[in-house]
């Protein structure tokens, strides 16, 4: 049977796809590109795990399918958490994932290193047509830099290095960045669930 990914950021459709991929979920996974008639929701929640339960409902509601949606961010200690459900807008334009690094590289200034801890932050979660749901959350805890490093992944990867890691998170391979993420952990907590409910 069909799994809906209800997302329609390409960056985490893909790893979406190697995170689940390796569940052993015995699901074909379907992105929401495969529904463009269908509206994208309002995220007029106030934190990751509404906002993934919107969009995960939205799909599941309008596709009569199981739907699974990601809803993450950066949280930045010194600033009491933003740009947390902000992320993908920071800078005022949806998905500019430059100006939004740029922007929040300027709002850090030269805040030295103690005081740069930030953290990406996920929620997944699973809606069933009936209305059952499911939430599971993930962190990567880290510091950040004073400028971009690397080329893979999107958003703020080139400016979050891992606790424990040299590099940034968009200097590591897929694979690395899947095995520690905050989208790694959170998905794979919930594939268990999904093998449970999804058959
Ligand atoms: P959908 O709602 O369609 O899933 P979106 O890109 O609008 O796509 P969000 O509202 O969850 O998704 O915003 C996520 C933002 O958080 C994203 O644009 C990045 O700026 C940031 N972000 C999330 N995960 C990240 C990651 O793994 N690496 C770097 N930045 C990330
Ligand atoms: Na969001």
């Amino acid at each position: 049977s069909r799994l809906i990914l209800a997302t329609r950021n390409q960056h985490k459709v893909a790893e979406l796809r190697a995170i689940l991929g390796e569940a052993g979920l015995d699901l074909e996974l379907v992105g929401a590109d495969a529904y463009p008639e269908i509206p994208d929701v309002p995220e007029t929640g106030v934190t990751f795990a509404e906002n993934a339960l919107l969009k995960a409902h939205a799909l599941a509601r309008a596709t009569g399918l199981p739907a699974v949606a990601d809803d993450s961010g950066l949280c930045v200690d010194v600033l009491g958490g933003a740009p947390g459900i902000f992320s993908a807008r920071w800078a005022g334009k949806h998905g500019d994932d430059r100006a939004n690094l740029e922007l929040l590289l300027a709002q850090l200034g030269d805040i030295a290193d103690p005081h740069r801890g930030a953290h990406f932050a996920c929620a997944a979660a699973l809606a069933l047509p009936d209305g059952t749901e499911r939430v599971a959350e993930g962190r990567l805890l880290g510091t950040l830099r004073t400028a971009p490093a690397g080329e893979g992944g999107f958003g703020y990867d080139p400016i979050l290095q891992p606790l424990g890691e040299t590099r940034t998170c968009a200097e590591l391979s897929a694979e690395e960045k899947n095995a520690i993420s905050h989208r790694g952990k959170a998905f794979r907590a919930l594939a268990v669930v999904v093998g449970e409910l999804v058959g």
